[in-house]
């Protein structure tokens, strides 16, 4: 009625200008070679790999549009709640595997760029990974997006568009850890589209005046604005068409640079707003559970906030459809705050209205109850950047804490103190965990345990307050979507495709494994485990130039550096393998399964003890590596720059994978169901979701050992103040620090602040739980040597943890699937 007529012209022109997907070989190789011609603007002659990666992706990416198209259209029209997912990381790796496995169209690809005289495998190579992440908790956000594609949910990420991602990682001759930036963007990224007309108006600084007409509103005004930028990437679910969207933010100056100063003359001052709007989103900070109280940091926060929520917000008035936010941990918590200041400033929502809507918005999942993690801000700080959002707090904090809990639990001032969103101190800081905590519907941990740590420790006083009900549990990996790595999933499959040496794909022969022999069945699985390896063995040949024994067990700790993650405890038990080795007679040691140790990860930039512990394992690795008395029963090796990619070729190679953190520490980890899913064995602590794959696949295929959770903080007292020496602990271990200080592995001196962090204090208890790591170690032995019943405990492993795939079709939070597939296949579909 009184609409404009869409499409405008002639609908039949229109029509024939729309194209559907293309999926034959001859119409793959016509749009490559038209992307080489008229996006590139290159020629066939002198066309390289990079050049021939550029084109199949952008012909990759024009199939994706298409089902982006529709997605978007549909969601639009017919899906009810969307979901929106805010992280400050995404560890996406490489796209253009994942597209086309997820399309269907590696096979059509693979024989389309063999005619245009290339191989896929180089082309997929010649990718940058988007490290866009740390580690476990940027992986995970890239595959809930994953996932939520895959079971056709509407949802959307919300993150940065960081122009450098996770450095690079060196290693310097002398084993020590050196950082280069991360120029992913450097060559144009084919998986992004920039939206420039989706843009906003973000404010910093400036004054906040309450206006006190008794409608709590305030004016905030002056300070410095900056704009942020859209750049969509497309999410490809895998045997749907349905394609999700994850937008990050770029902040840009709002104008280009100041005509003033530059008309003075004073060009360095004209151009200085614009570097420091750039500088927002330059760089992912590097640490991994850590907060600094940077401002830069805190910038980042409201900026990605702000502009989310306005989109959020821009979509919801357009579509009048009811949303849902999920927060990652505490970063993005000033999105709490943030919609307390759109509804009651600019939209002119009565207070106690517009907090029932924002507790009903946000969903707050922790992944650490490491209190090195749990965000505070300085109020100064908070103040000086975002001065009514520090009002707000300070409104929350009264209203919503003080004068409630002080209703329930009168005279009870420790508790209102411990319950504060303010930390009383010089200065006073702001506690986003309890802000998280308050101002959401509902507050997850991330695997059992953890979850009840939640619960009984960080906010035990706010169960308490709320009642239990407030608090579930959401493990990862299992629950709710199915965030099970499908990079480590596929690439059960795919190793037949990925490598010269490659044997067939592990989720091939789950496939077809129902009616073939039980000993046809073990024979194949040991196929592709040792084409896994090869592929490995491969890898470390061309990058470190040293040869791997294949026939050896593969034990592999891979994650980031980080001391309750204990990779010291791993090293050390290594050298404690040279040394039993080093004092047997060649007739003994024939006798030993060998093994090659791998591990990989980074440590961040400023954590000196983690880098010190990089340094132990290649300077260990140097010496064991070359000693002729050992090598053949034991080799080290430490594969520089761990990555998504790298991940890809190391878990389906794993025998046993280590994940040794101290009891009540991992909140859940998240390789180590990967592991599983490939065959790989657990080597763990009774810690995280390492309690829950044991229950899956079964406690006789898990090797535990160690403290258990409620032994820990006693055991913790007792080192602090009635300290044991370690010889009486553990003699194996005071032997082997021995030895390691006395030079067997270069400049002991060198190690002495690492060795130190064990022989005083032991927050991580090493000593505690040393000698029955190394039981476990020989249990594992023990285990392989009888070759038969390792594979069946592999297989077991690889089937039982499939099971953590079983709610697959399970939705969560009130999302409606979209059902994009019931779309006639191909058939595009004109906006709006
Ligand atoms: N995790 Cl708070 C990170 O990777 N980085 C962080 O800063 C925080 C948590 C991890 C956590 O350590 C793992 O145990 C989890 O499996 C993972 O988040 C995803 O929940």
């Amino acid at each position: 009625e009184g609409k404009e007529k869409w499409p405008r012209g002639e609908e039949k022109v229109w029509k024939d200008g729309l194209r559907s997907l293309d999926t034959g070989v001859p119409s793959i190789t016509k749009s490559i070679v038209n992307h080489v011609q008229t996006s590139l603007a290159r020629q066939a002659y002198s066309l390289d790999d990079l050049g021939a990666y550029q084109a199949a992706a952008l012909s990759v990416r024009d199939n994706l549009l298409i089902n982006w198209n529709d997605t978007q259209m549909h969601y639009t029209r017919k899906a009810g709640k969307r979901a929106y997912y805010l992280s400050l990381e995404f560890l996406m790796g490489r796209a253009l595997d994942n597209a086309l496995l997820n399309l269907g169209l590696k096979d059509q690809y693979s024989t389309g760029v063999e005619k245009l005289g290339f191989n896929l495998e180089d082309l997929l190579a010649q990718e940058r990974d988007a490290g866009l992440g740390n580690g476990g908790l940027g992986r995970l956000a890239a595959c809930y997006l994953d996932s939520s594609a895959s079971q056709d949910l509407p949802m959307w990420g919300y993150g940065l568009r960081y122009k450098y991602g996770i450095f690079q990682q060196l290693i310097s001759p002398d084993g020590q850890q050196l950082e280069a930036p991360d120029p992913w963007l450097e060559h144009s990224n084919p998986w992004e589209l920039p939206r420039l007309d989706v843009n906003y108006e973000i404010r910093f600084y400036g004054y906040s005046d309450r206006l006190h007409d008794g409608s709590g509103r305030a004016v905030w005004q002056g300070g410095q604005e900056v704009l942020a930028i859209a750049y969509d990437v497309m999410i490809p679910g895998c045997d749907t068409r349905n394609t999700n969207n994850l937008r990050l933010w770029e902040c840009q100056p709002k104008r280009g640079f100041d005509l003033n100063s530059f008309n003075a003359g004073d060009y360095e001052h004209a151009v200085e707003s614009s570097n420091s709007a750039a500088a927002i989103t330059s760089v992912l900070y590097p640490n991994d559970h850590t907060t600094f109280g940077k401002e830069l940091r805190l910038k980042q926060q409201y900026f990605w906030t702000a502009a989310s929520l306005a989109d959020i917000m821009r979509r919801f008035k357009n579509l009048d459809k009811p949303i849902s936010d999920s927060t990652m941990h505490t970063h993005p918590t000033l999105a709490i705050v943030e919609l307390m200041r759109v509804l009651v400033d600019e939209e002119d929502v009565h207070w106690d209205a517009a907090w029932k809507i924002v507790t009903e918005t946000f969903f707050f999942t922790n992944h650490t109850v490491l209190p090195e993690a749990l965000e505070k801000w300085p109020v100064p700080l908070l103040e000086h950047l975002l001065p009514r959002h520090m009002q707000i707090i300070f409104d929350i904090d009264t209203f919503d804490i003080l004068v409630a809990v002080e209703k329930k639990f009168p005279g009870d001032r420790e508790r209102l103190a411990r319950m504060s969103l303010i930390e009383e101190g010089v200065p006073q800081n702001v506690r986003m965990a309890h802000l998280a905590c308050i101002g959401s519907r509902k507050v997850n941990g991330v695997a059992e345990l953890h979850s009840d740590l939640v619960r009984t420790t960080i906010l035990k006083d706010f169960v308490d307050f709320y009642g239990i009900s407030k608090f579930g549990n959401v493990t990862n990996g299992s629950k709710s979507f199915l965030c099970v790595d499908r990079v480590s999933f596929t690439n059960i499959s795919v190793s037949s495709h990925s490598s010269p040496m490659a044997g067939p794909g592990l989720s091939q022969l789950i496939t077809k494994t129902l009616g073939i022999p039980k000993s046809t069945r073990t024979s194949e699985r040991n196929i592709i485990k040792q084409s896994n390896k090869e592929r490995l063995a491969h890898y470390v040949q061309v990058t470190l130039g040293l040869k791997v024994n294949t026939q050896a067990l593969f034990d592999v700790q891979i994650k980031r550096l980080h001391e309750y993650k204990r990779q010291t405890l791993n090293i050390l038990g290594v050298v404690h393998r040279y040394l039993t080795l080093k004092a047997m007679t060649p007739a003994e040691r024939k006798k030993v399964i060998p093994r090659n140790v791998f591990f990989a990860g980074k440590a961040a930039p400023g954590y000196y003890v983690a880098k010190l512990t990089i340094r132990l394992i290649v300077n260990v690795a140097r010496v064991i590596n070359a000693d002729p008395d050992t090598k053949d029963y034991l080799n080290l090796f430490f594969l520089p720059d761990y990555s998504v990619t790298l991940a890809e070729v190391l878990i389906p190679a794993s025998d046993i994978s280590q994940h040794i953190s101290t009891a009540g520490t991992e909140a859940s980890g998240t390789s180590n169901m990967k592991f599983c899913l490939n065959g790989g064995l657990l080597l763990g602590t009774v810690d995280g979701a390492n309690i829950e794959i044991a229950e899956e696949v079964g406690s006789s295929n898990v090797f535990f050992f160690g403290h258990l959770t409620p032994a820990v903080e006693e055991l913790r007292f007792q080192h602090m103040y009635h300290p044991v020496p370690v010889e009486e602990k553990s003699p194996a271990l005071a032997h082997v620090l021995n030895q390691i200080s006395s030079g067997l592995f270069g400049d002991g001196g060198v190690y002495e602040p690492l060795l130190n962090t064990i022989k005083q204090g032991d927050y991580y208890l090493l000593t505690e739980d040393f000698d029955s790591y190394l039981e476990a170690l020989s249990m594992v032995d023990e285990a392989y040597s009888d070759r038969t019943e390792w594979i069946k405990k592999s297989i077991m492993t690889t089937a039982k943890a499939s099971y953590l795939l079983r709610t697959l079709h399970t939705p969560s939070q009130n999302l409606t699937a979209s059902h994009t597939h019931t779309y006639t296949d191909g058939q595009v579909q004109l906006g709006p």
